[in-house]
């Protein structure tokens, strides 16, 4: 099984387990990743994802060389339309995903990443995107969400020279928002799942929606779409249950409605 999903309470912990390949996406991966998101996606018992790499060396080595090395351009294509679904269904999905990077993100594991909501990274972690090496380009939305959250700089620096970068140096760029000792980065992950798992479901879908929408938008439509939002949120009785419990200094118990 090259993707596994095991639960901790209201989080999901969903691996991509190829350690033999530094679990690096086929169509095989891709279509069991997709799966995955759209299952959790649709299960309200879930309220945050943490995505890892199996094995202790690879987040995701990227896409599977071996495999798109005979590829027609329609094969390419197809291939490129699945890795894109995994990748905007991971963004549009109404659960946080925290990426727990443990290894090397290279390629379409950069992206994978950076289609996560968060980013920790182990001290080992490498970031890049090689294709130019390879003689292709980023084809998951690395020219894309790269430039969105580091910035056309340091995006065109990557993705020109196909380097890596460490795990200090993601986070001095913005790429990363934490990066910890080997051992301590899945603890950390699941901290924060657990801490966003007890979030309203309802506000965490209309945050990330309202957040994702600023990279596409200009800025009165955004603020247009974050007041929609933020009135939306007064229909709820989480809005009621998060301020009661405020004004009577007791922690609130949101229930998703
Ligand atoms: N694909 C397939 N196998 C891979 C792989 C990958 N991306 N990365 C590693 N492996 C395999 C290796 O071939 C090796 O297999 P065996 O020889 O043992 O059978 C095994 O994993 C262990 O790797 P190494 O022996 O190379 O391990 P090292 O520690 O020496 O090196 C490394 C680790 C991560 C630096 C190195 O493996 C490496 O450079 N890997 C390739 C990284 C890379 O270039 N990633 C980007 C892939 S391109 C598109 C759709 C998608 C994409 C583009 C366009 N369209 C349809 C528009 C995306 C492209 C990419 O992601």
């Amino acid at each position: 099984m090259a993707v596994e999903v095991t639960r901790e309470g209201a989080v999901a912990v969903v691996t991509v387990a190829r350690p033999e390949a530094l679990n690096a996406l086929n169509s095989a991966t891709n279509q069991l990743l997709l799966a995955a998101v759209r299952e959790l996606s649709a299960d309200d018992s879930v309220r945050a994802v943490v995505l890892t790499g199996g094995g202790d060396k690879s987040f995701v080595a990227g896409a599977d060389i071996a495999e798109m090395q005979g590829f027609t351009a329609e094969e390419a294509r197809r291939f490129g339309a699945l890795g894109q679904a995994v990748m905007s269904g991971i963004e549009a999905a109404p659960q946080p995903w925290i990426a727990a990077v443990n290894g090397f993100a290279l390629g379409g594991g950069c992206e994978l990443a950076l289609a996560c909501d968060v980013r920790f990274a182990a001290e080992k972690a490498k970031f890049g995107q090689p294709e130019i090496t390879l003689g292709i380009t980023p084809g998951f939305g690395g020219t894309q969400r790269l430039p969105r959250n580091v910035g056309d700089g340091w995006a065109k620096y990557l993705v020109l020279s196909g380097r890596h970068l460490r795990a200090d140096e993601a986070l001095r760029i913005g790429l990363v928002q934490a990066v910890f000792a080997k051992d301590e980065l899945m603890p950390q992950a699941l901290k924060l799942a657990q801490e966003l798992a007890a979030k309203s479901p309802l506000a965490m879908r209309y945050c990330k929606a309202a957040v994702n929408a600023a990279a596409d938008t200009d800025i009165a439509t955004g603020q247009g779409i974050e007041r929609d939002l933020f009135a939306l949120a007064f229909a709820s009785e989480d809005q009621s249950e998060g301020m009661a419990a405020f004004l009577e200094k007791r922690p609130p118990e949101f229930n998703g409605r």
